[in-house]
């Protein structure tokens, strides 16, 4: 496979390339894209040393697969162009999301709704992706009502900027701010921008992509997403309402079982998810499950997920290698 990453020197893309690299994906070509001021830059691969392109040479190159982690406003120009030189783009902005003609997947859940004729795939957003990996098997089973949702999320979910503006408030120095105020000793309820009814791009992002995700529109979603001074991953604290009631060491054992997702939940040895664990990993954590006492069918749950990894970069090659596994590219 002929594979172009776009947006290669930023923090998701770099992501991506050890991922590729530690899943062995079947490159024949790597094609590392970035912006203007970055072509020529020397990425490794693998011990090799390849050269940045822009955008214009990389589509002129035909690659087979186009990993996109160059924003929204790339996407939306370029991952046409790509297409139409016969690409297959997988991209993990949040331009083609909500397109009701592009296919929003996380692998384990939607994978097989995957043609030969998507040629341009939506990679859901990180806080989404950890959500619906816990929340799916709970809701083929248990049928979900309603989700109410707080999320806990690292820096590193704004980018560089934001991580380097948390480095310099620790070490003291006046730098670039790529938040309204401190981050340090400090939670910013706003992640992403303000819409016209209150919430944040972020938290209609959970309202909606879940929904797309699972094929059901049955269900809600209530979101506050909260930025805070961690770096190593998203956590979210999540309660659920079900129709049906459930035994909560049926929905430990279900979770256990799900392909991607690692139960860690016991109190008695203070076992439960954190950011430094699930940090540089590609599954899913999720602890603290407990029954909500104050109404019925109703759980509590926390989970943690590598916003970079599983959230971000190990997504997109999750749906790349299922599009090569099955002959769709
Ligand atoms: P560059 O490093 O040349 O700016 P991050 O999300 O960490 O800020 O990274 C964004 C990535 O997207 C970087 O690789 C960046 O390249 C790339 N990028 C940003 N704008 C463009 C653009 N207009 N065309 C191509 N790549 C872009
Ligand atoms: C954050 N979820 O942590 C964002 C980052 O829509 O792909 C990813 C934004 C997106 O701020």
């Amino acid at each position: 496979m002929k594979v172009a990453v776009v947006g290669a020197t930023g923090m998701v893309g770099e992501v991506m390339l050890k991922v590729l690299e530690e899943r062995n994906f079947p490159i024949t070509e790597l094609i590392p894209v970035a912006s203007e001021r970055s072509i020529g830059k020397i990425i490794t691969y693998k011990g090799t040393d390849f050269k940045v392109v822009g955008l214009d040479t990389a589509v002129s190159m035909r690659p087979d697969i186009a990993l996109f982690s160059a924003g929204g406003d790339t996407s939306l120009e370029w991952a046409p162009k790509f297409a139409e030189a016969g690409s297959t783009v997988v991209d993990n902005s949040s331009a083609w999301r909500m397109d009701p003609t592009k296919k929003l997947v996380v692998p384990e859940i939607n994978a097989n709704e995957l043609t030969k004729d998507d040629k341009i795939i939506a990679n859901p957003n990180c806080s989404t992706i950890q959500l619906v990996m816990a929340l799916s098997p709970l809701h083929d089973k248990y049928k979900m009502k309603r989700v109410v949702v707080s999320t806990y999320q690292s820096v590193s979910g704004t980018g560089v900027k934001a991580v380097r503006q948390l480095e310099n408030e620790i070490a003291g120095i006046d730098g670039e701010m790529a938040y309204p105020y401190p981050i340090g000793r400090n939670a910013l309820p706003h992640c992403d921008v303000f819409q016209d009814n209150g919430y944040t791009k972020e938290e209609m992002k959970l309202a909606r992509e879940p929904q797309k995700i699972l094929n059901d529109r049955t269900f809600s979603i209530s979101a506050t997403a909260v930025r805070i001074p961690t770096a190593g991953g998203h956590s979210e604290s999540v309660n659920v309402e079900f129709e049906n009631d459930f035994d909560l060491s049926d929905v430990r054992k279900l979770l256990s079982e799900t392909p991607g997702v690692v139960v860690q939940d016991n109190t008695d040895t203070n076992t439960y998810p954190m950011p430094i664990y699930a940090h540089d990993k590609d599954d899913v954590f999720v602890g603290r499950i407990r029954r909500d006492e104050t109404q019925p069918n109703t759980l509590n749950m926390w989970i943690v997920a590598d916003n970079l990894r599983k959230g971000a970069a190990t997504n997109t090659i999750q749906i790349a290698e299922y599009l090569v596994e099955n002959n769709l590219v």
